[in-house]
């Protein structure tokens, strides 16, 4: 980190620095006249760390005393500041000192040249404008204030965009190639006793952090997942072994800096779901079917996910109707009464596993199908997809959450596990199951409802299914609600307290009002809601390897580029009938698919013009 102090006089500058002002802090020590360091150990176990603050200025004199730098009397001085723990180094302090004296011998500027370009060359990728005849008078307010204005009932739909780019602006600054992924509050917890130890949650939040990677043209910053993904793997073996004896991996429902995968804690409504792994390593299955890089598939994404695969066959027990179902279980962090009126937790066969189940096995199959691989594992995978329960509807017209339409204490809860299918999955459309999506919408109002929504992720997550519903409206209210009620003036999630993954969901849920493409089938504008009439968004990813801007007036579209990024076939659906034509060429290679869908052959590095037919 380099902080750069300036005055508007020169000579101005005089200031007193040190490390440590939080309670538990480590030894401060004065290493060089302009050079302090603070060494600690994070408990008897735990870790040690080291950080390293280098003063340097320009005019003026920079003296230490104790464990002090004065500076008197400078024109500018820049602070280089440089962190590490035994987790990476065997001497943090040694790399501390390397790091801080090759940031302050690269000098500022160069340093302030390579972040810019750094920085632009992920950010820049994607663009969204959204049309506000008001739009340059809020631009001209700060961000809170902007903030209070839609508090208080106002609109500005430069705050909605701004709130997409943040998101991916903060994916960018906490997940790069190299690093642990992004935990509960990204990597700006400030406290040594931060809520749920600032973990890694693998029964929503750490999955929903990485929702905006693909779609928001991150790719790279979701890979920190796919490394921390294949370290629970290696754990998640002996815990297979050990607790279930059962072959491939298993991680359950939190873990932390050590991808630790046993059952975690006494918290019953939580601890004993056995998902986590099944759920991370459809996230690598995600990364392929946007990149399409098969070698990626054949090196890292499918052994993760045979392996994923593997436990639940190991797992799984027959129910009194032959169903495959996972055992013991519970629906992440609800309960349910029975009739006598005791309260209960574990449970058999939950939906959200086998939907879950559902997708791993597809994903499974399907890539041991692209990879020619394990014809013999594939098959046992089809049949063991073809006992999974199939989704049930209940009494209130619901989405059972449970095998049993059981009575819910808390029909509000905020996790609406049983929804997977709608969102990350991809099993309910209102299209390919309408009675399923027709429940589904139910399920939604319910929660609604009885309190729904009220932690920051929860409410990112129902924005996200409504737009899979296609209800731009219900989509944009609760994406409004999102705003209005669960995050801090700076933008920060708020669960409460602060938590990212509001941030990470809320910018996915922006980019699922605007593109989809689930099931094989890019869909332009599926939630466009009336407070966005016109706009433009350049730079989205669409599966099947694809890059797509829209520019849309009136809410309809008046043009769409796909940019093939691996010359695969695109299919558009659209409820107007669409055309499609080569870039620079006015002939139509629309060819017409299912009901009002085109299809075209596309070839790499193309752009394809989408209009709607004349
Ligand atoms: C899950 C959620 C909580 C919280 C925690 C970090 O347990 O149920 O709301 O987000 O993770």
């Amino acid at each position: 980190m380099t902080i750069r102090l300036t005055a508007g006089t020169p000579g101005r500058l005089t200031f007193t620095a040190s490390l440590g002002r939080r309670p538990f802090d480590g030894m401060i020590e004065r290493v060089q006249e302009n050079t302090l360091s603070m060494e600690g150990q994070c408990g008897p176990d735990g870790v040690a760390y080291c950080a390293v603050l280098k003063v340097e200025a320009e005019g003026g004199s920079v003296k230490g005393y104790g464990s002090y730098i004065s500076v008197e009397g400078a024109d500018t001085v820049t602070l280089f500041l440089a962190a590490q723990t035994t987790f990476r180094h065997g001497n943090p302090k040694r790399k501390c000192l390397e790091q801080a004296e090759a940031a302050a011998g690269k000098g500022y500027a160069v340093l302030l040249r390579d972040h810019i370009e750094d920085h632009r060359s992920l950010f820049g990728r994607v663009e969204l404008e959204l049309d506000d005849p008001r739009s340059g008078e809020l631009e001209a307010l700060p961000t809170d204030e902007r903030l209070r204005l839609v508090r208080e009932g106002g609109q500005d739909r430069g705050l909605e965009a701004l709130f997409f780019q943040y998101g991916r602006y903060l994916l960018m600054a906490s997940s790069r190639p190299g690093a642990l992924p992004a935990n509960l509050q990204g990597i700006w917890n400030e406290s040594h006793t931060p809520p749920w130890e600032a973990d890694y949650h693998l029964n929503i939040n750490l999955q929903m952090n990485y929702w905006p990677a693909e779609v928001g043209n991150l790719a790279e910053c979701h890979m920190p997942l796919f490394d921390y993904t294949e370290r629970l793997r290696d754990n998640g073996r002996i815990t297979a072994k050990t607790v279930y004896g059962a072959r491939g991996f298993v991680a359950h429902h939190a873990s932390d800096l050590w991808a630790d995968t046993a059952i975690q804690g006494t918290y019953i409504p939580a601890v004993f779901w056995p998902m986590g792994g099944a759920w991370l390593a459809l996230h690598l299955w995600e990364h392929y079917q946007y990149g399409c890089d098969r070698a990626f598939l054949a090196d890292r994404a499918y052994p993760v996910l045979k392996e994923a695969a593997e436990f639940f066959l190991d797992f799984m027990v027959e129910d009194e109707q032959g169903r495959l179902v996972t055992a013991p279980s519970l629906s992440p962090e609800n309960s349910y009464r029975l009739p006598n009126g005791n309260i209960g937790w574990l449970c058999v066969g939950p939906s959200m596993d086998t939907q879950i189940l559902f997708a791993l096995f597809d994903a499974c199959i399907e890539a041991s199908r692209l990879l020619e691989a394990d014809a013999e594992f594939r098959a046992e995978l089809e049949g063991a997809r073809g006992r999974l329960p199939e989704p049930n509807i209940g009494r209130h017209g619901q989405l059972m959450e449970w095998s049993v339409d059981y009575d819910e204490p808390e029909p509000g809860h905020r996790h609406i596990s049983h929804l997977f299918g709608l969102y990350p999955g991809e099993q309910f459309t209102p299209g390919g199951t309408p009675a399923l999506a027709e429940a589904a919408r139910i399920t939604l109002e319910r929660r609604l409802q009885h309190g729904g929504g009220h932690t920051g992720w929860s409410r990112a997550w129902i924005i996200l299914f409504w737009a899979r519903l296609a209800d731009s409206e219900q989509a944009y209210d609760n994406l409004s609600a999102l705003l209005r009620h669960s995050v801090h003036p700076n933008l920060f999630g708020d669960h409460p307290p602060f938590q990212i993954d509001a941030n990470f969901g809320g910018a996915a849920a922006v980019a699922e009002m605007l593109l989809q493409s689930h099931g094989g089938e890019i869909r332009l504008l599926p939630a466009l809601p009336k407070a966005w009439p016109s706009g433009r968004v350049r730079g989205l990813r669409a599966r099947g390897g694809f890059e797509v801007d829209i520019e849309w007036k009136n809410r309809q579209l008046v043009q769409a580029s796909i940019l093939s990024i691996s010359g695969g076939t695109c299919v558009v659906r659209g409820e107007k009938v669409l055309f499609a034509s080569e870039e620079g060429n006015t002939a139509s290679v629309t060819e017409i698919d299912r009901g009002s869908a085109i299809r075209f052959g596309t070839q790499i590095g193309k752009r394809y013009a989408i209009r709607l037919k004349s």
